[in-house]
């Protein structure tokens, strides 16, 4: 059994002051850092757009974020701009400890499709890369923590079940954006897809 933990988008822009702020994403970042050294391999990821992407409500006319709009790949909530490639947002918070990363993966860099799993983009077909080099590597079991709950880190942990690994998402180093009840209902998918929340 090889385990990678999967540290995903602890990223200024997802902290509190930041432009898509989660709630105390700020306080999972100590544990975070503490986890890391039980695990073989370490990943980080970073949502990582280009100007102007299709995920920004100021890409769209007449579109404010939270709102949705029907896209080729189907229904993309829209945002504030965020995680800008090269900004301040899209930094990681600043304690976190990047030193121990084996693999820095970016994601959301294609301009006209959204990236929430480090697996797929948002079209579902798209790879980030992050399967191969886990496979390379051996990694049988993921664990996953970070920013949020309820987009990227449960669009990660479905797709990495779906493509065979064990995964467990430890709820404690999570914290979710939490529209509309969206943190219940992932909990929920994450559960009946037999990802493991502890
Ligand atoms: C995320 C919304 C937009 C996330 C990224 O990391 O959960 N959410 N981009
Ligand atoms: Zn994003």
């Amino acid at each position: 059994m090889t385990k990678a933990l999967i540290v995903v988008d602890v990223q200024n822009d997802f902290c509190p002051g930041g432009a898509l702020a989660v709630a105390e994403g700020d306080l999972i970042v100590d544990g975070i850092n503490a986890a890391m050294t039980e695990f073989d391999l370490v990943v980080l990821t970073q949502d990582w757009h280009p100007a102007g992407h299709i995920s920004f409500a100021t890409s769209h006319a007449a579109k404010n974020p939270y709102e949705t709009v029907n896209l080729p790949y189907g229904t993309q909530v829209l945002w504030p701009d965020h995680c800008v490639q090269g900004s301040h947002g899209a930094a990681f918070h600043i304690d976190l400890k990047q030193d121990r990363a084996n693999l820095i993966i970016r994601k959301g860099m294609t301009t006209s499709i959204d990236s929430y799993s480090a697996f797929f983009e948002n079209d579902q077909t798209t790879p980030t890369g992050l399967e191969g080099y886990l496979r390379t590597h051996g990694v049988t079991d993921l664990t996953m923590v970070g920013l949020a709950t309820d987009f990227c880190v449960k669009f990660s942990a479905l797709d990495a079940v779906k493509l065979g690994f064990s995964v467990t998402v430890r709820q404690d180093l999570c914290r979710a954006v939490n529209l509309e009840g969206s943190e219940e209902a992932a909990n929920k998918e994450m559960s009946a897809a037999g990802v493991i929340l502890i």
